[in-house]
């Protein structure tokens, strides 16, 4: 099954540029969204989906896991991608070839050919959850993009600018939107509103997020 994933990507792709670098794909994964869910299902009874503490202390309301051959993962020691899970020392578990596949097709479609993933973070939020505002820049070569795919509970990303005192814009995402970020993106402030609550016919309670990565 995941072998076929990427022959289900038939839809011809909307590409709407919200910011200089930020690529919108509305439904570019709507025909592989359930499929995806169930590679996440798999990898979550790996790498169990937990709740990371902020260097400060402060537990992530977020739960998450990684798959790939580097994790995010963030601790008193600070951010930092390791190739282990440090809940178990063992490797990540490999990056499924239907997501990776996935990640260069969608970046490719925003305009940046050649993008392969070797980490991909996966944020899961209850209702309640949200993500402050924070820039990504832990990755070693932030001339690759990001590439963004919302599952389950609609959320709003919060785009904001080259500074945390810039407003905020909201774009609303639903289960199969992919967004790519980008070369005068790729450093803007971002985070996710507070996610509602609503019972989604595959996630039922919750949202989840598939952030591909180029990190090391
Ligand atoms: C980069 N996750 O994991 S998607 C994260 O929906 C994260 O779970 C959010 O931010 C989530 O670090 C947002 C990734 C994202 C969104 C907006 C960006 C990356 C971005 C804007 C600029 C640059
Ligand atoms: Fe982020």
């Amino acid at each position: 099954m995941p072998a076929q994933l990427s022959l289900d990507l038939a839809a011809p792709a909307s590409r709407v540029e919200l910011v200089p670098g930020m690529f919108l794909l509305a439904a570019f994964a709507s025909g592989v969204a359930d499929a995806l869910v169930d590679l996440v299902d798999a990898l979550a009874r790996v790498a169990p989906f937990r709740h990371m503490k902020t260097p400060g202390g402060l537990s992530m309301s977020a739960a998450m896991t990684n798959t790939g051959a580097l994790g995010w993962t963030s601790g008193p020691g600070g951010y930092r991608y390791t190739a282990a899970d440090p809940e178990t020392e063992a490797p990540w578990p490999a990056m499924p070839s239907a997501f990776a596949e996935l990640a260069t097709r969608a970046a490719e479609t925003a305009g940046f050919p050649g993008f392969t993933p070797d980490a991909c973070l996966v944020n899961r939020y209850a209702p309640g959850a949200k993500m402050g505002l924070h820039q990504d820049r832990d990755e070693r070569d932030l001339t690759a993009p990001i590439v963004s795919v919302s599952l389950g509970l609609p959320a709003t990303f919060l785009v904001g600018g080259a500074t945390r005192a810039e407003t905020p814009r909201r774009v609303p995402l639903a289960h199969g939107d992919i967004v790519v970020f980008g070369g005068p993106a790729r450093l803007l402030f971002h985070g996710v509103a507070t996610i509602r609550a609503g019972d989604h016919p595959r996630l039922g309670a919750f949202r989840v997020n598939l952030t591909f990565r180029r990190a090391g």
